[in-house]
């Protein structure tokens, strides 16, 4: 039987495990990525296992995130990332010169490689035929010091597409319809992989909006053939050298297959306050808009932003819209500014921002109160924007901008639309990717390390027995947002005795004490925090801080229906035991506050599948399930995967 791409690249790539379904297996890592908001930890993180240097094919460190600079912590970090990555050997993407996923398209994927990167949209990567993953940060910067990338063998969804886009419909009209039919839960496990003969008509920015929202489906990797499109794009990027096609066997037998023709899908959006909400735009026509965004690592390619100049040429937006855009990367800007698309935009209202997450990230640009904000983003979740009652639809670039002109949700076909421009040849400059110091350089070279930038606390081994305490009780679908929150708070990532304190903060009541007062006043009982969560517990981003912040407060037990892929590695590496329910029913009898007893804990990470845990006045006793691999079992009995890497490397 032939092989789909994914389990392709995944053989190729194999240092331990069997390539069975849902095998646990240790993956070789070619090339890493990091952005200064999770990278930061992950270079402490990589220097306290005194690696030395990068063994990886390829590292690079970007700074896109943290980029407004008030006060002295964003700065701080961007010079401690440029010098730590001088010495470690790592390339560094300065700020200004883009989007850690776009430049990495451009600039560095190639087909057939795996790519690891401490952000959830990593899978950008699958655009150019490569096994892209998001992972957290301490999983990162493992696989930098050379240690192999361990993940379940995942199930592929074969994606069939037939037939040709319309004029109007998007690449991302595409990846929401997917997600209207996967939603954002339950998607634990598997991969997606693009096929059928409509795979040829996308080009491989068309393709990096699919794979990147990949990440908002919970799978592991979404992922292309390398094909002529690939060899288009390589070429314009003067990287033919890169160019290798790869695609699955003939006869590759899918998990699963679902069919979108092409021709058939209408515009659409994923209304608030999730990306799973899918509407049609004709269902929400007319509805008033006050604000536009055009921009992050989904929708900010040259061909996005080309389309958006040219129905701009000559109009002026609609005078009770505010109207950004952000090219996603110094590429895109300078080609948009040497053709004069840039001024068509500016002509026509735009408040061009820099090329950064920004708005993306709740970094400026938030909504005004009870508006509607339409994003050609991957994430509408409750308050990301930065405004708490927001209302987030996330669109087309060729919608924003039908909506833009018109003040209100408008159907792009409705516009005189020019066809998508894909370039020819890309204006390279490389020259704010810095390249490491040699070895004999690096010897030399000095940190740079504010004290803004505090080394994160260990965790402590596992008791056998647990006295816990239910801090929190939350419900389905709570996202590393919710936990972790970013925006004005994202400046604090370098410093996790500061950022705990806003841990669950959407969760805390005026006039009573925070999740994390109650957090660190049991830590001080030696009383362990436990969180109790519904289905899909820990969906959005890679960040490591929603395990690492609830860890420094004490929390050492996540109880829910079920867990995401990369926020359980999160758990599991720092030393949080992650428990689902046996019977989701259970659910309904824990309350918040309630005293919980866990006995013969050791023992159960040892070697059980199933753990007891019992209501101190015994109102109930819940069976909860271990999911464990032998690996992760390890992990947490060694306190964590830092101190389980330091005892291998012994
Ligand atoms: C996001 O889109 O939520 C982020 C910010 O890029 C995160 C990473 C982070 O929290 O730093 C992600 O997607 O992993
Ligand atoms: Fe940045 Fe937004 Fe992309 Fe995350 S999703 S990497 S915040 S642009």
């Amino acid at each position: 039987m032939g092989q789909t791409l994914i389990h392709k690249i995944i053989s190729a790539h194999l240092v331990d495990g069997e390539m069975a379904a849902g095998e646990q297996i240790g993956i070789r890592i070619d090339q890493t990525l990091t952005q200064d908001a999770t990278g930061t930890t992950v270079f402490l993180l990589f220097e306290s296992m005194a690696a030395g240097r990068v063994k990886t094919d390829l590292s690079v460190s970007y700074i896109d995130h943290n980029m407004s600079q008030f006060g002295p912590e964003n700065h701080n970090d961007h010079l401690y990332l440029q010098t730590i990555a001088a010495k470690s050997g790592v390339y560094h993407s300065r700020a200004g010169n883009g989007i850690c996923h776009q430049v990495h398209l451009e600039r560095f994927g190639r087909p057939a490689a795996t790519l690891l990167g401490s952000d959830s949209h990593t899978p950008t990567g699958g655009a150019l035929g490569m096994l892209a993953i998001g992972a957290g940060g301490l999983d990162v910067a493992v696989a930098m010091a050379g240690g192999p990338f361990y993940l379940t063998n995942p199930k592929v969804i074969g994606v069939k597409l037939t037939g040709k886009l319309q004029k109007g419909v998007a690449a991302k009209d595409v990846i929401l319809k997917l997600l209207s039919i996967l939603t954002t839960k339950g998607n634990v496990g598997w991969a997606v992989e693009y096929i059928g003969e409509g795979v040829r008509t996308l080009s491989v920015p068309q393709r990096a909006t699919i794979t990147n929202m990949g990440a908002e489906l919970g799978v592991t990797a979404s992922v292309f053939a390398s094909d002529e499109q690939t060899r288009k794009f390589l070429t314009a990027q003067k990287r033919e050298k890169d160019y290798q096609p790869i695609s699955a066997d003939v006869d590759a037998k899918y998990d699963r297959v679902i069919e979108i023709e092409l021709d058939e899908l209408e515009p659409m959006a994923a209304c608030p306050s999730s990306p799973d909400n899918v509407k049609t735009i004709a269902e929400l026509a007319g509805a008033k808009v006050s604000q536009v965004v055009i921009g992050s690592c989904t929708n900010s390619s040259f061909a996005d932003l080309m389309l958006v100049a040219k129905v701009l040429k000559g109009k002026r937006i609609n005078n009770m819209v505010e109207f950004a855009i952000a090219p996603g990367s110094r590429e895109v800007l300078n080609m948009l500014a040497a053709n004069g698309a840039l001024a068509d935009m500016v002509s026509a209202g735009a408040r061009i921002l820099e090329s950064s997450c920004g708005p993306c990230i709740g970094q400026g640009f938030s909504p005004a109160d009870g508006t509607v904000s339409l994003r050609t983003f991957n994430r509408n979740f409750a308050g990301r924007s930065g405004t708490k009652n927001d209302s987030v639809y996330l669109v087309s670039p060729q919608t924003a901008v039908a909506s833009a002109l018109a003040g209100k949700i408008t159907d792009p076909r409705e516009l005189e639309l020019a066809e998508i421009i894909q370039a020819d040849e890309f204006a390279i400059d490389d020259s704010m990717v810095e390249k490491p110091l040699s070895e004999k350089d690096a010897k030399k070279a000095k940190v740079i390390r504010a004290d803004t930038i505090v080394v994160p606390e260990s965790p402590k081994p596992l008791p056998d027995k647990f006295n816990a305490d239910v801090i929190l009780k939350c419900g389905d679908k709570i996202t590393t947002d919710h936990i972790m929150p970013a925006g004005g708070f994202l400046k604090l990532r370098s410093n996790v005795p500061e950022y705990a304190k806003v841990v669950f903060n959407c969760f805390n009541e005026p006039g009573e004490k925070t999740f994390a007062e109650c957090g660190l006043e049991l830590k001080q009982k030696e009383i362990a925090g436990v969180i109790v969560a519904g289905q899909s517990y820990g969906q959005g981003s890679s960040r490591e801080h929603a395990a690492l912040c609830p860890m420094y407060l004490g929390v050492r037990v996540v109880l829910a229906k079920s867990i995401e892929r990369i926020h359980k590695a999160n758990l599991i590496n720092f030393c949080i035991v992650p428990l689902e329910f046996v019977r989701a029913a259970d659910y309904d009898k824990i309350e918040q506050g309630d005293q919980l007893e866990i006995a013969d804990l050791i023992e159960a990470v040892k070697n059980k599948n199933e753990i007891k845990i019992t209501e101190k006045s015994g109102k109930y006793e819940i069976v909860c399930k271990l999911d464990l691999s032998q690996r992760d079992r390890e992990i947490l009995l060694a306190a964590g995967l830092l101190n389980y890497t330091k005892k291998k490397n012994e």
